[in-house]
């Protein structure tokens, strides 16, 4: 069976609420192909979520940004899987490179993040991505292989997972990586699952771009054969998301 297209959309820490009902207008009043062609998660910060699901097309998804590694309790400023489960909220973004880089969160914490983020049922979008530093010391697939073994380590259950490649010199820098040079990372990670997870989970698992994705690049990078789908930043809140989930057919 083929991969479903996935367009995930991360607002990152933006909007009021008055732009995200702007957002989400524009979003409910959408022509898109419908969920057998295309999933569509939009993710905004956690204040807006209940928000954002109560008012938004039921064909349409939400994720949170992050989610604590372990069961919730004394952990002031942190939000648990179980309030996910609680306001049912299906998906959840984790590993991003704004909190890898930023908040310091290492391989083996996100592998604990998506393991029990997923032991509660939720489905993940899990990130992973070189720095220019590394890309330029052409580590870039020892750097991303070593990410996704740190998640494969602690899961067995891989129906759940969308890894989402995301070079972080082409987060919101407006330099996308070209087709060739995503497919070729995209390719390596499932030649990575095929030879360390399994080639069930190879064929199937959804590899998705991130980094400076928009409404005039989408089309081709989906053209390549590895590119499940995307993440997309800047370019989720303004109308040519439209055009990045029509990049789907
Ligand atoms: C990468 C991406 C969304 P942007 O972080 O996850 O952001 O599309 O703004 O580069």
């Amino acid at each position: 069976m083929g991969r479903k297209f996935f367009v995930g959309g991360n607002w990152k820490c933006n909007g009021t609420t008055e732009e995200v009902k702007k957002i989400v207008g524009t979003l409910n009043e959408a022509q898109v192909p419908g969920e057998d062609v295309v999933e569509v998660v939009v993710s905004p910060p956690y204040v807006f979520l209940p928000f954002v699901k109560s008012l938004l097309r039921s064909d349409f998804h939400v994720a949170a940004q992050n989610a604590w590694v372990r069961k919730g309790g004394a952990y002031t400023g942190e939000i648990s899987a179980e309030m996910l489960v609680n306001l049912d909220i299906p998906w959840v973004i984790l590993g991003h490179s704004e909190r890898r880089q930023l908040l310091n969160e290492t391989n083996e914490f996100v592998g604990d993040k998506v393991a029990y983020a997923l032991s509660l049922g939720r489905k993940v979008i899990a990130c992973i991505g070189e720095t220019l530093e590394q890309r330029e010391a052409g580590t870039t697939i020892a750097v991303v292989a070593e990410q996704t073994k740190a998640i494969a380590d602690k899961v067995s259950n891989w129906d759940n997972v969308v890894l989402a490649y995301e070079p972080v010199w082409a987060i919101g820098t407006g330099k996308v990586a070209s087709p060739a040079q995503a497919q070729e990372v995209h390719a390596a990670l499932r030649k990575w699952v095929h030879d360390n997870v399994g080639a069930e989970v190879a064929a199937s698992v959804r590899i998705i771009y991130g980094g400076s994705v928009n409404g005039g690049n989408s089309k081709e990078l989906a053209s390549q054969p590895d590119i499940d789908g995307f993440l997309v930043g800047g370019a989720s809140l303004k109308p040519e998301f439209i055009d990045i989930i029509n990049s789907a057919t």
